[in-house]
């Protein structure tokens, strides 16, 4: 055990060395503890600002280390320098987070290189972005575009349930999709909690809630059932909300297929916290009309979630009962067309909600 590893161990005394003699062990809930909650906002690359006990001779030591979090919540972190100088330090803190915030997404996909830097609230390339959701859409067609009429016919425009659901899920998610595709063929609003990658708020929601941290994750206040597993939770609203019928023909199916297209396509657009997210919730939620395969929509859908803001996803699909509503409204029944009651704004066209959106609920406080 080396210095840097010894200063490691003493600094949380439950951490034990690994058996390579290299890094550490301990698990999320410690690291979490002992980073006062920050360390959940950058999971696959973190730099541990040593606290009191590290200090010596008025100087702050720092490690430079990077967690691997393994399903089984467990974390690994890999000390790889000891720094005392807070200059070289930031120089090196800035180096770490790009490269590791940004590494997996770079191997997911290269296209988040021409996808606005990296950078979710940098000004966009809107051809690129256009075209890439474009061509999502057109792979999941034709799924999540139009409504099931005969269910519209069957409920009417009050057929919404009492209550609404709650769905726990993140935008670039396969599985999650699925779940909304169903949504909007079933023409049903729900409340939607993203769960982006480095979410403190809603992951640990489901995972003290559910017990696992898995996506999607549906909460149906109308009944009480709470599941997981994507085909599970559509075969059940269509049971519950779809008048007992199968879910349509090649859903469940196409998602192994061409589902995890979009989400190449996107370059994980919607998968990771914005670092600079707000951590306060706005007070009312923000009300979204959209349906799942609408290309301009999607790149809506994808802020709110690396924003982790919740909202009411109003899906109004070809032939939806809320079509008639949204015309009232927006003057038209284009999609997307957001409603913020915390500031009385409302808008349509997707470049304009998303700049509105980084700006409103893009800064860290
Ligand atoms: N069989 C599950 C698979 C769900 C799944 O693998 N979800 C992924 C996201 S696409 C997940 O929850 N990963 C854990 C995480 O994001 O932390 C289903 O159909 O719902």
């Amino acid at each position: 055990m080396d210095i840097v590893q010894a200063a490691a161990v003493s600094w949380h005394p439950r951490a034990s060395t690994s058996s390579s003699g290299s890094g550490l062990n301990c698990t999320r809930a410690q690291v979490r503890d002992a980073f006062r909650g920050d360390i959940g906002r950058r999971e696959i690359s973190c730099r541990l600002r040593l606290s009191d006990p590290r200090r010596t001779a008025g100087r702050e030591q720092y490690f430079a280390s990077t967690t691997r979090w393994q399903k089984s919540g467990a974390a690994r972190i890999v000390v790889n320098s000891m720094k005392t100088d807070a200059d070289e330090v930031q120089k090196v803190e800035e180096k770490d987070e790009e490269k590791g915030g940004r590494s997996f997404l770079t191997f997911l996909c290269p296209l988040l290189k021409l996808l606005g830097s990296g950078d979710p609230a940098a000004p966009r390339n809107v051809f690129l972005e256009t075209t890439t959701s474009g061509f999502a859409s057109i792979a999941r067609l034709p799924w999540g575009s139009k409504v099931n009429a005969e269910v519209v016919a069957e409920r009417g425009e009050t057929g919404q349930p009492p209550q609404l659901l709650q769905l726990y899920e993140f935008e670039a998610c396969p599985f999650c999709r699925r779940v909304r595709e169903a949504l909007t063929e079933l023409d049903l609003s729900v409340e939607v909690y993203p769960c982006p990658k480095g979410s403190l708020k809603h992951r640990d929601f489901v995972k003290k809630n559910g017990g696992q941290e898995q996506f999607p994750y549906l909460i149906d206040p109308n009944t009480g059932a709470s599941m997981f597993e994507s085909s599970e939770i559509v075969s059940y609203l269509f049971k519950q909300y779809g008048g007992g019928r199968e879910p349509s023909p090649g859903l469940l199916e196409s998602t192994l297929v061409t589902g995890w297209v979009p989400t190449i396509l996107r370059a994980g657009r919607g998968m990771m916290l914005y670092s600079k997210a707000s951590s306060d919730t706005p007070s009312q939620k923000l009300e979204l009309y959209s349906y799942e395969n609408n290309q301009f929509a999607r790149l809506v859908r994808e802020t709110l979630c690396e924003l982790e803001i919740p909202y009411i996803l109003r899906n109004a699909g070809k032939g939806s009962a809320l079509r008639g509503s949204l015309l009232k409204l927006a003057g038209s029944t284009k999609v997307p067309y957001l409603v913020d009651p915390n500031t009385g704004r409302s808008m349509g066209e997707s470049q304009d909600i998303i700049s509105y959106l980084f700006a409103t609920y893009g800064v860290k406080n």
